[in-house]
């Protein structure tokens, strides 16, 4: 295995079947990923829907991964993640069992049909910036900013939260 040598950063939402456990059972999967470590994830945060008032709250956490892999081969196993996960279909904006979003991949700027990086709305969502914090203090969000300063700007209502995983 070759040096894992660049720092990205997931963000992780559910708000179905036991949403804490979809995402502390993910966390353990992103680190089982070939060629890839989990060096440190965020609390879970509840949060309240973006999107359609009507489905549940989610739970949101950001993790910390350190890859040998290429953008896209990342992409293609957070996917067999959340496909595993996926037992209700997915409806635009609506509830899901388990999202995960490349949020930011080292310092780059990626532009691609499937993946853009950094993740589009990432700025704007206290629910990704809040727990981002926690796992990194000190980041530059290319084409954004400092993640202090952005910080500063969203709106954190309804974000609560929750603490850990705790087994079972
Ligand atoms: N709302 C919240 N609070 N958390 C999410 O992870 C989330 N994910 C989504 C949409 C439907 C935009 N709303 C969300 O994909």
């Amino acid at each position: 295995m070759s040096d894992l040598t660049t720092v990205v950063y997931v963000g992780l939402g559910s708000n179905l079947d036991n949403p804490a456990r979809q995402v502390c059972r993910a966390f353990e999967e992103l680190d089982a990923l070939p060629d890839t470590r989990l060096s440190a994830h965020s609390a879970l945060y509840g949060s309240p829907p973006l999107g359609p008032a009507d489905q549940p709250d989610y739970v949101n956490a950001v993790a910390q991964l350190q890859t040998s892999l290429a953008p896209l081969d990342l992409l293609d196993g957070l996917q067999a993640i959340e496909a595993a996960h996926a037992r209700v279909r997915r409806q635009h904006w609506g509830p899901r069992t388990l999202d995960l979003d490349i949020l930011l991949f080292g310092d780059r700027t990626i532009e691609s049909e499937r993946l853009q990086v950094p993740h589009a709305h990432m700025h704007t969502r206290a629910f990704v910036l809040v727990p981002l914090a926690e796992v990194a203090q000190d980041l530059d969000i290319p084409g954004v900013g400092r993640l202090v300063a952005v910080l500063q700007s969203v709106n954190t209502d309804g974000l609560q939260r929750l603490g850990a995983c705790t087994d079972g």
